[in-house]
């Protein structure tokens, strides 16, 4: 699973892919910091399943802290995208193909509206960043758009030429975008049902096909940074009664206090609701006046950064993934090295048992024979549907 962060340049899309990633990439207060996309690992974060078991584990793919599990995930950067960036403008469109292997996007957005479209800074209050709502989802739009209209000829001819089917024949030509037949197909069915069979679509029938690929194939969260400047309750606020799905966040702060938790000068796991100073002596004055102002407009107001409520809530709630802990040994919980639950992996809800061995390793889903529900002692056939949380052992013939 892939997950981009998108949006106009100078709003802390870096800063945020820093502080989710540990990662060092620059950061400025000025447009086009980043002139390249980056990828880094960031992590979910849920209550493993070892305090239920009562078990000390021993994690391979993933971090287990205090009973805390964090699942790694691949987070992409981005340059920042300014209007008519499709055509070119800006650093253009090269760095959009990156976010075409993202199964979902971080829009960053400059709350405090502390930045012009272009990203220039400008004083707080100034700007409405729901226009940047609009205007990326217009680029966006754009830019897939141009992605269609250049296989159009080729998908008319061969659907009214050689009477293939519309979902294959767009499937086959819109590859590089990574939307999943099952995008692809609800999509064309819908606009099929407006505009008829796809040799009759006009231009508007396209247009709508390229929002309905977008919107369910890149599902979009927007990540309202820079809470800590004044301006961004408000602004909040009315972009939330527009009806957006809106994640408030201070990237800079989460990073701040991932850094001091690194030296062991605060204790502090992401996702906390609050943190406590450690070593008091290695803060100077501005550090722990800074800390404080953390404390107060971000801890005391909003219950925390909202970076890690963030990335749950794009992982768990919008792309509906559950975690299953998969054990070779049911009664030690252990992998074959006697590692106790080893891996917890994220897979899209209603996957099957067969599936995930297959996801595991296609030699396992091959010789698949049964599962076993390790909690309930229960055998399992391959279509059983996984539930989170489940911890399964299975059964190859190897
Ligand atoms: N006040 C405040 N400033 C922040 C926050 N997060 C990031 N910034 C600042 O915003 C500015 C831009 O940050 P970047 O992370 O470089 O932004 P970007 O979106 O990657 O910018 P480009 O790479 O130029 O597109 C920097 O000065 C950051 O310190 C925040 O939570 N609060
Ligand atoms: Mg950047």
């Amino acid at each position: 699973m892939e997950i981009g962060i998108v949006g106009k340049p100078n709003v802390g899309k870096s800063t945020l892919f820093s502080a989710l990633t540990m990662v060092d990439v620059p950061i400025a207060n000025y447009p086009f910091t980043t002139i390249d996309s980056h990828v880094g690992i960031g992590h979910v974060r849920i209550n493993c399943v070892c305090r239920e078991f009562g078990v000390e584990d021993n994690p391979k793919n993933s971090i287990c802290i205090d009973g805390i599990r964090f699942i790694p995930v691949k987070i992409i950067d981005t340059a920042g995208l300014v209007p008519d960036a499709w055509k070119g403008r800006g650093l253009g469109n090269r760095f959009l193909n990156k976010i075409s292997m993202a199964d979902a996007l971080i829009h960053v957005i400059d709350a405090s509206g502390s930045t012009d479209i272009e990203g220039r800074p400008v004083s707080p209050g100034t700007h409405d960043p729901l226009e940047d709502i609009i205007f990326l989802r217009r680029e966006l739009i754009q830019w897939v758009l141009s992605i269609v209209k250049k296989h159009w000829d080729a998908v008319y001819k061969s659907v009214s030429l050689l009477r293939r089917d519309p979902v294959e024949a767009l499937e086959e030509k819109l590859s590089g975008l990574k939307f999943s037949r099952s995008v692809i197909s609800e999509a064309y069915k819908t606009v099929e049902s407006e505009c008829g069979h796809l040799p009759k679509w006009n231009d508007e029938c396209i247009k709508r096909f390229t929002e309905l690929l977008l919107d369910m194939g890149k599902p979009m969260v927007i990540a309202a940074n820079k809470i800590d400047f004044p301006y961004a309750e408000e602004n909040i606020k009315r972009i939330r009664e527009a009806g957006y799905d809106v994640i408030p966040i201070s990237a800079v702060s989460e990073l701040v206090l991932k850094k001091l938790a690194s030296q062991d000068i605060i204790r502090y796991l992401p996702g906390d609701p609050s943190f406590e100073i450690i070593r008091r002596d290695a803060l100077d004055e501005k550090r722990y006046k800074a800390l404080d102002k953390i404390n107060q407009l971000i801890f005391e107001k909003y219950g925390g950064t909202g970076v890690q409520s963030l990335i749950n809530h794009v992982v768990f709630d919008v792309l509906e993934y559950i975690v299953v802990y998969p054990v070779r040994d049911p009664n030690r919980l252990s992998d074959k090295d006697g590692n106790i639950l080893p891996d917890a992996y994220l897979v899209p809800k209603g996957t099957t048992l067969k599936d995930f061995a297959y996801i595991i390793h296609t030699d396992v889903g091959k010789s698949f024979l049964y599962g076993l529900d390790v909690r309930k002692k229960l055998r399992l056939k391959g279509d059983y549907v996984l539930k989170n949380g489940d911890v399964v052992s299975i059964v190859s013939s190897q």
